[in-house]
């Protein structure tokens, strides 16, 4: 088999792209039914919406957006959505800007996070799936990343199931900390996920395409074992094992776990970013190219995630009551320089 050729089958219809003008206003609710909750995080909450002309149905993510730095800020990210047409990239319908927030109306996929389907139901992990999702991931960041954009948050969240009954297929969501990047002009950032970020985000060090392919292999790591391999007891301890750069297989969830896996990680996880291989090197290698070659299940891993999603949503849900309490605190200063996630 051709290693470049997707694994996977066609789905059926495809979201349209759109290039996206920002339009004035509060029309949600003129224009859109408010259905379920879908989800929450950083980016505030989204939720599932019907467009009460055509039936069709979207999900809107809506965000406080009162300051003018903030509003540049989601203008660049509708301006990085505009460039992403790829079926493993969420696509973007429209955006209204309020008075005093903004509003996304976005492609809808009704799956919910990939490690929480993996983890909630009597869900059979094996190698073969973890392929098919590692490479879906390689070939939507190997598209961004040839038009020149980083999406700087790759991570458990940002991976959602396209369908309930289409567990195999995923889609990468929230280009917020996306960038474009140019390779001689320096690009540094002090954002991210401590769990995911790379060693050069933390050192505050240029980044490059090497910064994404960090959070894959990290990815990877939790997604063939359940756990999290810089985890600390706290953030500066998180962050001192990232720079640290120490990855083992010790655990015996491993155990199950192949060689090919293992190296396809460690490659990943080279502290020096230019070091680190490119989607498309990933895509050759042995581990993601033979893609039915690992069929036992990854029973230890299922047991390890649970705890894993349990352990993030409390993280979560602690940052949601923080950012309340800033809120409430009434502090102006804009504090998007952290690693409070
Ligand atoms: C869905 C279903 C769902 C969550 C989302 C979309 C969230 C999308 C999203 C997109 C972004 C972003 C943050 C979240 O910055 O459960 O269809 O561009």
């Amino acid at each position: 088999m051709d290693p470049t050729v997707s694994v996977e089958e066609p789905l059926g219809e495809q979201f349209q792209h759109r290039m996206v003008n920002p339009k004035p206003g509060e029309l949600l609710e003129e224009t859109y039914i408010v259905k379920d909750p879908l989800g929450s995080g950083r980016f505030g909450k989204v939720w599932l919406v019907e467009d009460k002309q055509t039936g069709k149905r979207f999900a809107a993510k809506q965000c406080a957006c009162r300051r003018p730095s903030q509003r540049k800020e989601f203008e660049m990210e509708i301006e990085l959505m505009n460039a992403l047409d790829h079926p493993k990239l969420l696509q973007l319908y429209e955006a209204f800007f309020g008075k005093n927030d903004v509003t996304f109306i976005l492609e809808l996929v009704t799956g919910g996070e990939l490690f929480d389907r993996i983890a909630d139901e009597a869900f059979d992990l094996t190698e073969t799936l973890a392929v098919k999702y590692i490479r879906q991931i390689c070939e939507a960041v190997s598209y961004m990343h040839n038009k020149m954009i980083l999406h700087l948050d790759l991570k458990p969240e940002n991976i959602l199931c396209v369908s309930p009954d289409r567990l195999d297929s995923i889609k990468i969501i929230d280009f917020g900390f996306a960038r474009r990047y140019t390779p001689n002009t320096p690009l540094k950032i002090m954002f991210g996920t401590p769990e995911f970020v790379a060693p050069e985000v933390v050192n505050f060090d240029p980044l490059g395409k090497g910064t994404d392919m960090w959070s894959i292999g990290v990815v990877t790591y939790v997604l063939l074992s359940g756990l999290s391999p810089f985890m600390g007891d706290d953030e500066q301890e998180t962050l001192s094992n990232v720079t640290a750069c120490e990855v083992d297989f010790d655990d015996d969830s491993f155990e199950d776990v192949s060689e090919e896996a293992k190296d396809f990680i460690c490659q990943l996880l080279s502290i020096r970013e230019s070091k680190r291989p490119g989607c498309d090197q990933c895509l050759k290698h042995t581990w993601l190219s033979k893609p039915d070659s690992h069929r036992k299940s990854l029973s230890a891993a299922v047991v390890n995630l649970k705890k894993f999603v349990a352990r993030r949503k409390w993280v979560r849900s602690i940052n949601a009551v923080r950012a309340m309490t800033r809120l409430q605190a009434g502090l102006k200063k804009n504090d998007g320089a952290t690693f409070s996630k």
